[in-house]
């Protein structure tokens, strides 16, 4: 025999109602409290298993990518790195076509190995090496195909986890194979490497900031974000460079193009090389370091920061306290 009160809660429940006063900390909590953890996944892993996959799995109408998501370990079932983004690898030998299709997800693509793959974006085909960006914004039409003698592996960026939550999903197969295509020649949907780096490499002392060293973003042509959903940056921390933590409202994917190093998440050490792949969940203390006292190193990045922007939502706060570095609790194991 319940109490009044526990009968009032019971009755509650079954007219799908909720009390605010049980809930309202858990919606409304005093500054975010993300499950998402920040996690690394290291190339080793993400290179071996992209090659079981190619010979386990054949890429057609069945599996139409050949896709190994990151999945961030404090949300188990999630698919998602983040709240907002999904990363991944995606992996495409020799021969083969993906296979066209649409989706209402927007996708970039950073290319980190092989030579002889491209992405055909509504009817453009646009060559894929290693550092390019190719971007397949929603509902256009794209498939992948590799006409040259290695496997190309790519890294994956997509906004999956953020149109799953509005329930805005829609996907379409195209009626052929593959798309007719021809070429490019305005880049419409790419960012060569070739071009990318040497903006890179000119930037210099001057144009240093505190949080990320020498950083760029890649802009549309009204110089807005990639994606409405999602901006990518590349940036370049110099050899002996520890930069400043900060913490931001938006998340973030990174992938390590070039050189070794470490960031500090929420106090934890995640040491990193080439292909390496980190998540920085929401509100979560960051720097990064490049330790080495001749290379560069180069790092390759997708952010929600669009959504919190639009949203009216994007708060940032530096870390005051210790020069500006967290102190490290502990080491990533993983
Ligand atoms: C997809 O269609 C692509 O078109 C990549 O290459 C990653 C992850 C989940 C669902 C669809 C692509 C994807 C994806």
């Amino acid at each position: 025999m319940g109490s009044v009160l526990e009968e009032f809660y019971a009755e509650l429940e079954r007219r799908r109602l909720v009390a605010l006063w049980r809930v309202v900390r858990g919606l409304m909590p005093s500054q975010p409290q993300s499950r998402f953890l920040p996690h690394l996944w290291r190339w080793k892993d993400l290179r071996a298993l992209a090659t079981s996959a190619a010979e386990l799995v054949v890429v057609d109408r069945a599996a139409e990518r050949r896709v190994l998501g990151l999945e961030n370990p404090g949300v188990p079932g999630s698919c998602a790195a983040t709240p907002t983004l999904w990363a991944a690898v995606q992996i495409l030998l020799p021969g083969e076509v993906a296979p066209a299709h649409r989706h209402s997800q927007g996708a970039v693509r950073f290319i980190l190995q092989g030579e002889g793959a491209y992405t055909t974006v509504e009817g453009e085909k646009h060559v894929m090496r290693r550092g390019d960006l190719v971007l397949t914004p929603s509902w256009l039409w794209h498939d992948h195909g590799n006409v040259g003698q290695e496997p190309t592996i790519w890294f994956d960026g997509l906004d999956i986890p953020l149109v799953a939550t509005l329930d805005a999903s829609f996907f379409e197969q195209f009626h052929e194979h593959a798309q007719p295509a021809g070429e490019a020649p305005n880049h419409r949907w790419s960012y060569p490497w070739t071009e990318t780096a040497p903006a890179l490499m000119r930037r210099g002392e001057g144009d240093a900031t505190p949080f990320d060293d020498l950083a760029l973003q890649y802009v549309n042509g009204s110089g807005g974000p990639v994606l409405p959903t999602l901006a990518c940056w590349v940036q370049r921390l110099r050899p002996g460079v520890y930069t400043r933590a900060h913490r931001h409202v938006s998340s973030a994917v990174y992938v390590i193009f070039e050189g070794s190093g470490f960031s500090v998440l929420g106090g934890e050490r995640f040491g990193w090389g080439p292909g390496d792949m980190f998540a920085v969940p929401p509100w979560t203390w960051h720097e990064h370091a490049n330790p080495s006292s001749e290379r560069e190193a180069i790092l390759f990045s997708i952010q929600d920061t669009p959504v919190l922007q639009a949203l009216g939502l994007y708060r940032e706060e530096a870390y005051e306290a210790h020069d500006g570095r967290q102190p490290v609790t502990r080491e990533f194991a993983g």
